[in-house]
């Protein structure tokens, strides 16, 4: 096993993965920018580097200031967690160039699922089904227009470079794919820096179901069953569950054996997720896409399976085998989560960024908080809001949603605005405990909530609007930038004082 690793993230994800550092006995270190100096992923590391200042681009996603602080430390080997650098080839080949050892597939492979019409190909090559459309980036409109009509409308236009629904069009009909080519066009080259698009049919009122998978450099390659994510808001996953309400060990099963082929296919190492929409009426799943990280939701399936998915993921990237087989694993129980974001449910889920005055995480029986705050602590701007996750276990779904009512009941958050009342109202909900689930959810809760919510135009103007008057208010935050820790006498100690205080309890 490593003897010391860097975790090239922040936040919740960063805490989770020093907590599988200290039961592996392996010395954890974190960067920070300077916005983040006083962060509770840096308060609980071992060491911590600063990268740089507050802007992502210059601190999280500096790939040159991440592998420095990787080698000013000697550490042995980078997890990216998810989100910044996680899943970006360019990156892990630097890693490896550097002589670390990157906690994730291979860049060949990240590469392969990168592009999402490259992603479909080895779909097809391994005999998993996907949505009906093409597999190749449309070369014109002209092509556009005659594979819509080809496989009919509804037809979705999506990003080749892009995944997670960014750039991603709904079309219903043949007079306004022209524009929709276009935006879409726009909005890839904007995010990605590539305007290849692809086209899909639609599929009505799908599910979002998503398969785990582990490999090992042994060549095993086993899957820990799914977790139903169609509980998204503007292609954000709001609450995820293992399993399934649909809860079918066939179904499960089947998808398992596609998710498996698809690794086997680009040889895949450690922690992955394959995406599927599953069509409720016909029991038909489609592959969608791959994500090549770490996801946000494992907590679930952690707790339903029993393993350890960050565990696993150090003891692949050190070479050594899986801790289990397809066989071991049992699914029991139903788990939950929610993501708690610094937002306002009642005003468009606006950003809600400022120090928490005070905090108190519930706890008891079947609860799991994976927290990236404490009291006190200030939730900038410059971030994703997402603050915590709070996961729930019972031995059945229903028991599950009778622990996350009492969970949410006893999470206090003063301070800033959360989306606690939110979930509150959703496990409140007839549809969410009958378990009917599919893209069309928060559309129609927000329908029965009669929330009329503003054109995201509107919204995001706001948001720009706030973070100009927060950015000319807020007091800038001197803090030496540089590869070692620089920091004073002081704050080391408050740092080894706060260490103390989080390994007690
Ligand atoms: C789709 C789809 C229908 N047909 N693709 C992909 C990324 C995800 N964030 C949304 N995606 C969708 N892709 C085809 N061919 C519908 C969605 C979709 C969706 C999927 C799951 C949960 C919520 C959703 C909300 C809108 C659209």
């Amino acid at each position: 096993m490593f003897r010391k690793v860097l975790i090239a993230n922040r936040g919740e994800v960063t805490v989770r993965i020093i907590r599988a550092c200290r039961e592996l006995g392996v010395k954890a270190v974190a960067v920070y920018s300077e916005a983040d100096a006083e962060s509770l992923h840096v308060r609980v590391a071992d060491e911590a580097v600063c990268v740089g200042p507050a802007a992502s681009s210059q601190s999280y996603l500096n790939i040159d200031a991440i592998i420095a602080a990787a080698n000013s430390v000697n550490a042995e080997a980078i997890h990216p967690g998810y989100g910044f650098l996680a899943e970006n080839a360019d990156f892990a080949r630097a890693v490896t160039s550097a002589g670390l050892i990157f906690i994730g597939p291979s860049s060949e492979a990240m590469e392969l699922m990168g592009s999402k019409t490259s992603a479909r190909r080895v779909a097809v090559e391994s005999g998993v089904p996907i949505v009906p459309g093409t597999v190749e980036a449309l070369v014109s409109f002209e092509e556009a227009r005659k594979t819509a009509e080809e496989f009919g409308y509804p037809v979705m236009l999506k990003a080749a470079a892009g995944g997670g629904g960014k750039g991603m069009r709904l079309v219903s009909a043949g007079d306004e794919l022209l524009s929709a080519f276009e935006t879409a066009q726009t909005e890839a080259a904007a995010a990605f820096a590539d305007s290849a698009l692809y086209l899909e049919k639609a599929v009505e009122r799908p599910r979002h179901i998503e398969i785990q998978i582990f490999a090992d450099t042994q060549g095993h390659v086993v899957h820990l069953g799914e977790r139903e994510c169609s509980i998204q808001r503007r292609h954000q996953k709001v609450i995820e569950e293992c399993p399934s309400p649909i809860n079918d060990p066939d179904l499960r099963r089947r998808m398992g054996e596609a998710a498996v082929k698809i690794g086997q296919a680009v040889k895949y190492t450690g922690a992955g997720t394959v995406e599927f929409l599953l069509s409720d009426a016909t029991r038909e799943f489609y592959f969608l896409e791959m994500n090549t990280r770490l996801q946000v939701e494992h907590p679930v399936t952690e707790l339903v399976t029993g393993i350890d998915l960050v565990r696993e993921q150090f003891r692949v990237a050190a070479g050594e085998p899986l801790s289990f087989t397809q066989d071991d694993v049992r699914w029991v129980g139903h788990a939950i989560e929610c993501r708690i974001y610094a937002e306002d449910p009642a005003n468009n889920f606006f950003p809600s960024p400022g120090k928490i005055a005070y905090l108190r995480e519930p706890a008891g029986p079947g609860i799991r908080v994976d927290s990236g705050v404490a009291n006190f602590s200030e939730v900038s701007i410059h971030y994703d809001p997402m603050i915590a996750k709070l996961a729930v276990w019972g031995r059945t779904r229903d028991e599950a949603i009778e622990r996350l009512r009492r969970a949410l009941d006893e999470y206090q958050v003063v301070g800033i605005t959360t989306t606690l009342p939110f979930f509150r109202e959703v496990a409140d909900d007839e549809e969410f405990v009958a378990g009917k689930l599919d893209t069309g959810f928060i559309a129609r809760f927000n329908e029965r909530r009669r929330v009329v919510a503003l054109p995201q135009e509107q919204v995001d103007l706001a948001m720009i609007a706030a973070a100009i008057h927060y950015s000319r208010h807020e007091q800038p935050v001197f803090v030496q930038t540089g590869t070692q820790v620089s920091d004073g006498r002081w704050k080391m100690a408050g740092r080894a004082a706060g260490l103390r205080r989080w390994k007690r309890t």
